[in-house]
């Protein structure tokens, strides 16, 4: 007798090459989408990320239904009493005869786990395929993390360049006898060459009722005007190839720069398009890969960008399925603060601050120097609680699913893992801020003071930080020079570092 599969896709798994798609007989197997509330309510998501998704959603399933698969599709209804992945999945269960559930391993342990029980709770197998829309898998992360205590994205990046050659020459040798060309790519932009802007597209029928939907019933974060998001394959590859042409010339170059007024600079803008599906990675570093070949693009560049997604991507991906669930627990440094309420309402008179909330605020998007260096080190410095720095950043932006979000915040930023993702917490005074872009020039507070009270909060917080946490980091010998900073500070300066510290963490909500 002949079985029937049931092949449920998620929101972020919008890719006709899915695995679990391969062995569908079109005739026969069903195919299940749901828009549903407890993925819309399990973070308070930015509007624009739902809207993205709902469509894009849309789009892939119109496209699955040309190609002839057999898709059952629940639109949104705020009335629904099916709420779940779990109760879409029992109900057309119940509706149909099913012999299996086939999944693609989902992007977020809590929906791994939901999947994993079906089995138990309906009586009906379920088989998890692996997601090949990675250049590694879980199970070779682990191989290659083995016994190391610490893992170093530099290594693994190394191994993926092998893995798939790129940027390789016919010897085996890294393209310009170097792996990393990093150290050329800190410079402060200045205005010139003029900044790029990620290629925007205006909703089409699909995507205006989507909007309608959402802005009459959902109770989202952020602004939904203005959504200029691709909701397509096409869209995202023409994203791609404008990317491309007008901003990874300077990728490389200005990626650490943090200008007051500048939304993108020369970043792509391509990641929500990469986690839900609609482009490959592949696909992507051979775009950028042939554009160095073509003269077009200089090799850090090109180096650059590739890093970031066969080695940052690939990395934290890693780390997540080899440490979750316990990795979501993790708080190394004891952060005890509550997440300033301003991280919500973009109301500070912080500059930098305002800027990286107030984008992300309207684009559902802050480039990675925001999130790292500006939003991510003042949550840092304060001593924030990792949960609630990890709920905001999965709840603000387009391309935040756990599976990325988490390691880039708990560890990358909150340090919260001791060291295992990040050599050294990315901890920064007001200094670093004003050497990267002109924030502080625009800015209420002084960075050239430390302890007045107009000076600018991160430097007392800095050095505050420093001396909380000195038996936790100072042995860590990237840390060396920071706390020999620390030891020449007179008992005196250490004293108004930490009144005035107290001080901002007690008043941090007026800041
Ligand atoms: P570009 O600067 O153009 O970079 C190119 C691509 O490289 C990105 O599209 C992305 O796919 C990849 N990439 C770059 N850095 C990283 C990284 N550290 N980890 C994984 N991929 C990377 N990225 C997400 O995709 N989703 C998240 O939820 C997310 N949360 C983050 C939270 C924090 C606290 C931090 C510090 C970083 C986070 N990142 C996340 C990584 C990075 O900031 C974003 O990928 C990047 O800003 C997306 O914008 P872009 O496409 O313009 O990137
Ligand atoms: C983020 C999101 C939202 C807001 N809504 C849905 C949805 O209604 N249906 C769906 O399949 N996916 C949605 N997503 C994406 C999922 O949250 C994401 O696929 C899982 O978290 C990955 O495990």
């Amino acid at each position: 007798m002949q079985m029937t599969t049931l092949t449920i896709i998620t929101g972020d798994q919008l890719s006709q090459n899915l695995a679990s798609l391969k062995a569908i007989d079109r005739g026969r197997d069903h195919v299940l989408m749901a828009e549903l509330w407890d993925e819309v309510e399990y973070v308070r998501h930015h509007l624009k990320k739902i809207v993205l998704i709902f469509s894009a959603m849309r789009h892939f399933a119109q496209a699955l239904e040309d190609d002839g698969y057999c898709v059952h599709y629940h639109r949104f209804d705020p009335a629904a009493s099916m709420r779940s992945f779990s109760d879409a999945v029992a109900a057309h269960c119940k509706r149909h005869a099913i012999d299996e559930i086939v999944v693609t391993r989902p992007g977020e342990w809590r929906v791994f786990d939901a999947f994993n029980r079906l089995e138990k709770t309906l009586g009906v197998p379920v088989r998890m395929v692996e997601d090949e829309r990675f250049v590694s898998t879980p199970g070779e992360f682990a191989e290659w993390a083995g016994a190391r205590k610490n893992f170093r994205m530099e290594f693994f990046y190394r191994l993926m360049r092998r893995k798939t050659g790129l940027l390789m020459d016919a010897e085996g040798q890294p393209e310009g006898g170097q792996w990393n060309f990093d150290a050329d790519n800190r410079k402060k932009w200045k205005g010139r060459p003029e900044s790029a802007r990620p290629m925007s597209f205006a909703p089409d029928d699909i995507t205006r009722e989507v909007i309608d939907l959402v802005s009459s019933c959902i109770d989202g974060f952020g602004e939904l005007d203005g959504f200029d998001f691709g909701v397509t394959p096409g869209q995202a590859r023409r994203a791609l190839a404008h990317f491309v042409k007008t901003g990874l010339p300077w990728f490389g170059d200005y990626q650490d720069a943090l200008p007051d007024d500048e939304d993108y600079l020369f970043h792509s803008r391509l990641s929500a398009y990469l986690n839900i599906g609609l482009l490959d990675p592949l696909e992507v570093c051979r775009a950028v890969q042939a554009a160095w070949q073509a003269g077009e693009v200089p090799l850090n560049a090109a180096e650059g960008y590739i890093r970031q997604i066969i080695g940052w991507r690939e990395f934290v991906r890693g780390i997540y399925w080899l440490k979750m669930p316990d990795y979501a627990e993790q708080n190394f440094l004891d952060g005890d603060q509550p997440l300033p309420e301003w991280y919500w309402s973009g109301r500070t008179k912080m500059r930098c601050l305002e800027r990286a909330i107030e984008n992300t605020r309207r684009n559902a998007y802050a480039h990675h120097i925001q999130r790292l260096m500006v939003t991510g080190n003042f949550a840092l410095l304060l001593g924030v609680r990792p949960p609630e720095v990890c709920e905001w950043y999965l709840a603000v932006y387009a391309d935040a699913f756990e599976w990325v979000e988490l390691p880039n915040t708990l560890g990358m930023v909150m340090f919260g893992d001791g060291g295992l993702l990040a050599s050294k917490p990315y901890a920064a005074s007001g200094k670093y801020i004003q050497r990267m872009g002109d924030h502080c020039a625009n800015c209420r507070y002084a960075v050239s003071e430390r302890t007045g009270d107009d000076a600018c909060p991160f430097n007392a917080l800095y050095w505050d930080f420093l001396m909380r946490n000195q038996k936790q980091l100072d042995d860590n010998p990237r840390m060396r020079m920071m706390y020999r900073n620390v030891e020449r500070l007179a008992p005196a300066d250490k004293a108004a570092i930490t009144k005035r510290a107290n001080w901002l963490r007690e008043n941090v909500e007026a800041l």
